[in-house]
C-alpha cells in the first residue's frame, strides 16, 4: 500500500467517524438516550390529558414478575390498573403491604428524562400515604426527591407527574432508583402499576 493511499484511508476513516458521531448526536437530541438503553415510548396517560411520551421502568407492568425490583412485604397480585394503558390483556399489579417497600432496579436516565408517574390503588384510609423516594446519583453527586400520595380516597388513580432530580454529570446521564413505601397506617395496603418515566423535561 502506498503512503498516499494510507493517508487517504486515514482521512476517509476519520471522516466516517465524524459523520457517525454527528448522526448519533442528531438522533439523541433532545429526547436523548446517550448510552442509556433504547426506549420504547408511548402515551399511556393521554386519556388523563397528558399526551407526553413515556417509557416503562423495567418490569413495571408486573405482568411477568418483578425482575430486579427489590421488594419487602410486597408481591405481584391479580388486578391491573383499570385503564390497562399498556395492554388490554394486562392483569397484574404489585401489592404493597403496610410495612412493605418496593424499589425499582437502577435505571440510566439521560438528558431531559425528568419526570415520572404511575398508577396506584389507594387503600381509602384517612391519613395513609404512599411515600415515593427518588434517589439519583451522577458522578460523586447524590440528590433525592420525596413525594407523598394521599390514600384517603379508595380505588385506582393516576399519580401526579413527579419531578426527577437533575444532577447529570458531563456524560449527560445519571442513575436513578424509585422506592415506594406505605406510611401512616399499620393496616393499609396499596397496589402499584405501570411506573413510567417521561423522556422530556416538561414539569
Ligand atoms: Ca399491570
Amino acid at each position: 500500500m502506498t503512503r498516499r493511499l494510507t493517508r487517504w484511508i486515514a482521512r476517509v476513516t476519520g471522516l466516517a467517524v465524524v459523520l457517525a458521531a454527528g448522526t448519533v448526536a442528531s438522533q439523541a437530541s433532545p429526547a436523548a438516550a446517550a448510552t442509556c438503553p433504547a426506549r420504547t415510548l408511548s402515551k399511556p396517560f393521554s386519556s388523563f390529558g397528558d399526551t407526553n411520551d413515556y417509557f416503562l421502568a423495567p418490569d413495571a407492568t408486573f405482568e411477568s414478575g418483578t425482575g430486579s425490583w427489590a421488594l419487602s412485604s410486597a408481591s405481584v397480585v391479580s388486578g391491573n390498573e383499570p385503564w390497562k394503558v399498556f395492554g388490554s390483556t394486562h392483569a397484574k399489579s404489585l401489592k404493597l403491604n403496610a410495612s412493605g417497600t418496593a424499589t425499582t432496579p437502577s435505571m440510566c436516565i439521560a438528558t431531559a428524562e425528568d419526570s415520572m408517574r404511575f398508577f396506584y390503588r389507594s387503600p381509602g384510609v384517612a391519613g395513609a400515604k404512599l411515600h415515593v423516594h427518588i434517589h439519583v446519583t451522577s458522578g460523586v453527586n447524590v440528590a433525592t426527591n420525596d413525594y407523598d400520595v394521599d390514600g384517603t380516597v379508595a380505588g385506582w388513580a393516576v399519580s401526579q407527574r413527579i419531578m426527577l432530580p437533575d444532577i447529570r454529570d458531563a456524560s449527560g446521564m445519571q442513575t436513578i432508583t424509585i422506592t415506594f413505601q406505605p406510611r401512616n397506617s399499620s393496616t393499609a395496603t396499596w397496589q402499584l402499576d405501570d411506573v413510567s418515566i417521561d423522556p422530556w423535561r416538561t414539569v
